[in-house]
């Protein structure tokens, strides 16, 4: 069957009004082993697969497998339409993964291994979304021997991504705790979800572009001078300089956690303290009470494996699609047709 071009603009445009919203919606029905009966192998296979893959590299896999599904759940809901492709052509359509935010995102190809092994397996079953909400749990839960938290699953794919969306729904590294609250609130997440989400910030890079603006100023002939943001701390801020030399740098990447760049710690709030939060948007936690109010305990590594454990389980479940929502993807970078 070929759907005629105007045709398939109004059903998708219906799907996205349907797939809108954000808020945690149908997610009382997801559970625990979903798919138990429909195709018993399926969180084996997306463990087996995601733990070779860390094998080969284990620095920086779990970061973006952790970090595909935060920006997967923050636009359109827990949905896979991050993973979808860009269509070319002169109607084509940018999708999510083109967006700005996501210029540095990886792990598509692991979710890509995992759907094929899956499609041979039980056809049509598993989807996209349930293989990143696993793959980030296995991913990141490898260097503990041990599944770190529970992943509910049921979650049904998407029919639209666009660019244009996760410029407006993924938070920016320069928002100010105000524009953070906003921001998670709108994905049905509270202040004590952002403070202990943002954990996640223990592992991973970011480009020294992203926090620039901490470290130099230029003035208006276009002179860059050394000019530390106040919410910073000093050394940190001269060694940041010397390792990214200047303010347009877009290639060089630093750990987000310099002390333990891989390791899945508490040390994201032990810097935070300290002042050495990477991101304007790290720092911010600094300037809410609420959320000062958390940081300490969440020092603790045990409390912060314990909270985090129920806060990922909760963007797990924003806006995600269950029941005859959706479809089951095939591919997971192309829409079923
Ligand atoms: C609170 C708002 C947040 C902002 C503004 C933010 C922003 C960023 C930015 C700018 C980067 C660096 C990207 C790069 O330079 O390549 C980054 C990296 C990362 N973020 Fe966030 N993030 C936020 C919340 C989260 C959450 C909730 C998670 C997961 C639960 C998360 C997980 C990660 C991870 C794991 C990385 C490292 C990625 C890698 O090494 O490949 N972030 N984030
Ligand atoms: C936070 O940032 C927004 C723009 O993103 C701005 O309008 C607002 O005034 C800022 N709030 C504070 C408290 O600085
Ligand atoms: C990085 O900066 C260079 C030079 O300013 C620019 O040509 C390039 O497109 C940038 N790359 C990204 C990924 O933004
Ligand atoms: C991982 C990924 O899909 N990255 C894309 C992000 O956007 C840029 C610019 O549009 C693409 O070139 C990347 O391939």
């Amino acid at each position: 069957m070929t759907i005629a071009p105007p045709t398939l603009l109004a059903f998708v445009v219906l799907a996205g009004a349907l797939a809108g919203g954000g808020g945690v919606v149908d997610a009382a029905l997801l559970k625990a082993h979903f798919y138990r009966h429909s195709c018993p192998a399926a969180e084996a296979v997306v463990r087996d697969i995601v733990q070779a893959r860390v094998a080969e590299d284990p620095a920086a896999l779990p970061a973006r497998l952790l970090r595909l599904f935060f920006h997967d759940c923050f636009v359109r809901g827990c949905d896979a339409s991050l993973l979808i492709d860009s269509t070319g052509g002169s109607n084509g359509n940018a999708a999510e993964k083109d967006a700005a935010p996501n210029r540095s995102l990886g792990g598509f190809d692991v979710v890509d291994t995992a759907k094929a092994v899956l499609e041979a397996v039980c056809p049509g079953v598993v989807s996209c979304a349930d293989i990143v909400a696993l793959a980030a749990r296995d991913a990141v839960s490898v260097q503990f021997g041990r599944e770190l938290w529970d992943v509910q699953l049921g979650r049904r794919d998407g029919v639209v991504s666009r660019a244009s969306e996760a410029l407006s729904d993924i938070p920016s590294p320069s928002d100010n705790f105000t524009a953070l609250e906003a921001s998670f609130a709108s994905k049905g997440l509270d202040v004590k979800d952002l403070v202990i989400l943002s954990g996640a910030h223990t592992i991973g890079i970011g480009h020294c572009n992203l926090f620039s603006s901490r470290l130099f100023s230029s003035t208006p002939t276009g002179a860059v001078t050394p000019a530390t943001d106040p919410t910073l701390n000093a050394a940190y801020a001269a060694q940041l300089r010397w390792a990214c030399r200047s303010p347009s740098n877009n290639a060089t990447v630093v750990p987000m956690d310099p002390s333990s760049p891989a390791r899945f710690d508490s040390h994201y709030y032990v810097n935070l303290k300290l002042g050495r939060g990477l991101f304007t948007s790290d720092a911010a936690l600094l300037t809410d009470r609420r959320a000062v109010g958390m940081i300490h305990g969440l020092t603790k590594e045990g409390h912060f494996l314990k909270e985090f454990k129920n806060a990922v389980r909760k963007m797990g479940r924003v806006g995600v699609l269950t029941g005859d929502q959706g479809e089951i993807r095939r591919n997971c970078r192309v829409i079923n047709s």
